[in-house]
């Protein structure tokens, strides 16, 4: 198996990049948000609840995406590998995801991280709300939030992956396509 992390602020591209290396790489897309922004359409008790969180730019409680990951995890046992995309997004969801894997008796090869500088990230969110519909993109001050909690709380799980060497940056900046090329040679250089 071959397990990977996109790691990143809001807005980094990790979901414009996830998409494509699935389709390289045939690996099984897990985005915590797609997932929640699923149940928010679906307007299960879950989504109203997750809805209520991501509008104010907070995260949503460990116990609701590990559990969304772990029933995941069950659906796809044949899988080759996963794309974790936007998860863990702290420490807790690391050592919870550490856990799930271990049981499977997997792990994350690697954590590609995505650096892009704060101003690009917000234009580049704003400009999302414009078409998305999403309205955790349309509101600048939730956008700070996201930042500042990522900052908080998200930051830190870099360092649960440096601690056993799985951790790289990758420069965000650029054209989809540079960036796309930056991440595959990491991963067929860590494949190999
Ligand atoms: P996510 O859905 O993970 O969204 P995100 O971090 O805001 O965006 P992403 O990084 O995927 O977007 P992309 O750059 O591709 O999270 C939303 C919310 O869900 C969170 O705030 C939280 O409340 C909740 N949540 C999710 N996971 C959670 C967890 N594990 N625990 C708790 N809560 C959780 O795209 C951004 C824009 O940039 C796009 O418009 C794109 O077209 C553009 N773009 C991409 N690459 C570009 C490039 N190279 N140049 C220019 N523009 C580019």
């Amino acid at each position: 198996m071959f397990n990977l992390i996109l790691f990143g602020p809001p807005g980094s591209g990790k979901g414009t990049q996830s998409d494509k290396l699935v389709a390289k790489y045939g690996l099984i897309h897990l985005s915590t948000g797609n997932l929640l922004r699923e149940e928010i359409t679906q307007k299960t008790p879950l989504g109203l609840e997750a809805k209520s969180f991501m509008d104010k730019g907070q995260l949503v409680p460990d116990e609701v995406v590990i559990g969304m990951i772990d029933s995941s995890l069950e659906k796809h046992k044949e899988a080759t590998g996963f794309l974790f995309d936007g998860f863990p997004r702290n420490v807790a969801q690391a050592c919870a995801l550490d856990k799930l894997l271990d049981l499977k008796k997997t792990t994350i090869n690697i954590v590609l991280a995505l650096e892009v500088n704060q101003e690009e990230l917000v234009k580049r969110l704003l400009n999302r709300g414009k078409t998305s519909g999403r309205s955790d993109d349309t509101n600048e001050e939730v956008i700070r939030k996201r930042f500042a909690v990522y900052i908080d709380e998200t930051s830190p799980v870099a360092e649960h992956y440096k601690k056993v060497r799985k951790f790289q940056s990758i420069k965000g900046e650029g054209t989809v396509d540079e960036i796309f090329s930056s991440l595959c040679e990491a991963i067929d250089k860590k494949m190999k």
